[in-house]
């Protein structure tokens, strides 16, 4: 297996070339997204062994989607293209200068995965498993099927990282943190936004807030505090200002990107707080092109900009 494996939902992705709205825009761009499959071309890109499986639709979409993994150097060996589910599908645009996603993802192909057809022993040859809330959201299938998945990772000494990845379109905060908390129970790796976590915890009080992240066994990131990171490990809180981005053109990817960099930090042996600069330097560079992952960095861009500290006492 690759050192890290992930799987999720991709989507096709469509969307005005300009920050338009569709209503007004004459064409749309393509494109593809998906949180776990954005984490993966952002491990691949820095170096890192990296598989993403997911079931896609048996249609265009879905063999772009696999072509493209493929060619990032994502192992898909376990990717699967369904006959007899779509591929999902999601539209964002941009009203009044703010930016609206709109989801075609009920019954896709993801939404069908079981728990019975993972690849257990693919999972158990990884160093890692790396997983988000979304797969949990999408349906009760999928949601059993990153329960397993989880369970198969940690009885097999397989470490977990999860990235709550909150999209309360898709259901209810209630549900979500039914289902999200003990999820997190389980990570060794908890990459929660602030704003996330006021929502799953119900409350905007930080210290509750960290009293109850002490009590997990994770390493816990909190992207978003401020300007800031802050990292939480055992009784060590660390705070790290954002690295600053030239300029700003597509937020969308950016936790995703921030996710990939810790991770393949990590993997090389970084302390947290060193894989959390090399994380903040990734998702930096992801939002300064429209895409979820185009512009994610290569290894040799990033090593450049951390050796660069000058940033960090700033
Ligand atoms: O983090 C970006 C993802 O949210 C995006 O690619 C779409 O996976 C997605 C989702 O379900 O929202």
């Amino acid at each position: 297996s690759p050192q890290i494996v992930t799987f999720g939902e991709s989507m096709a992705l469509f969307m005005p070339g300009e920050h338009k709205s569709i209503e007004r825009a004459s064409s749309l761009e393509q494109s593809f997204g998906g949180a776990e499959s954005n984490v993966a071309i952002g491990l691949a890109r820095l170096g890192s062994s990296v598989g993403w499986f997911g079931a896609l639709g048996d249609d265009p979409f879905g063999k772009l989607i696999l072509k493209t993994l493929r060619g990032e150097g994502v192992d898909i060996s376990r990717a699967k293209l369904d006959a007899s589910a779509p591929t999902g599908m999601m539209f964002r645009e941009h009203v009044a200068g703010k930016l609206a996603v709109h989801y075609f993802r009920k019954h896709s192909a993801a939404s069908k995965m079981t728990p019975d057809k993972l690849d257990e022993e693919y999972i158990r040859g990884a160093k890692l498993l790396h997983v988000t809330g979304i797969t949990a959201a999408i349906s009760e299938e999928s949601r059993n099927t990153l329960v397993r998945a989880v369970a198969v990772a940690k009885e097999a000494g397989v470490k977990i990282s999860f990235d709550p990845n909150l999209r309360l379109k898709l259901w209810s905060i209630e549900e979500a943190r039914e289902t999200l908390l003990p999820i997190a129970e389980d990570a060794d790796y908890f990459l929660p936004g602030w704003d996330e976590l006021k929502l799953l915890y119900d409350t905007d009080d930080y210290d509750l807030v960290k009293d109850k992240l002490r009590q997990l066994k994770a390493i816990t990131i909190i992207k978003g505090k401020g300007d800031t990171t802050v990292v939480l490990n055992g009784d060590q809180e660390e705070s790290l200002p954002f690295y600053p981005a030239e300029q700003v053109v597509d937020t969308v990817g950016a936790g995703d990107g921030f996710c990939a960099g810790f991770l393949a930090g990590i993997m090389k042996g970084m302390t947290p707080v060193e894989a959390v600069r090399l994380a903040s330097i990734n998702g930096s560079l992801v939002v300064q092109m429209r895409g979820d992952w185009e512009a994610l960095p290569e290894w040799d861009v990033v090593e450049q900009r951390l050796s660069a500290k000058a940033w960090v006492e700033r």
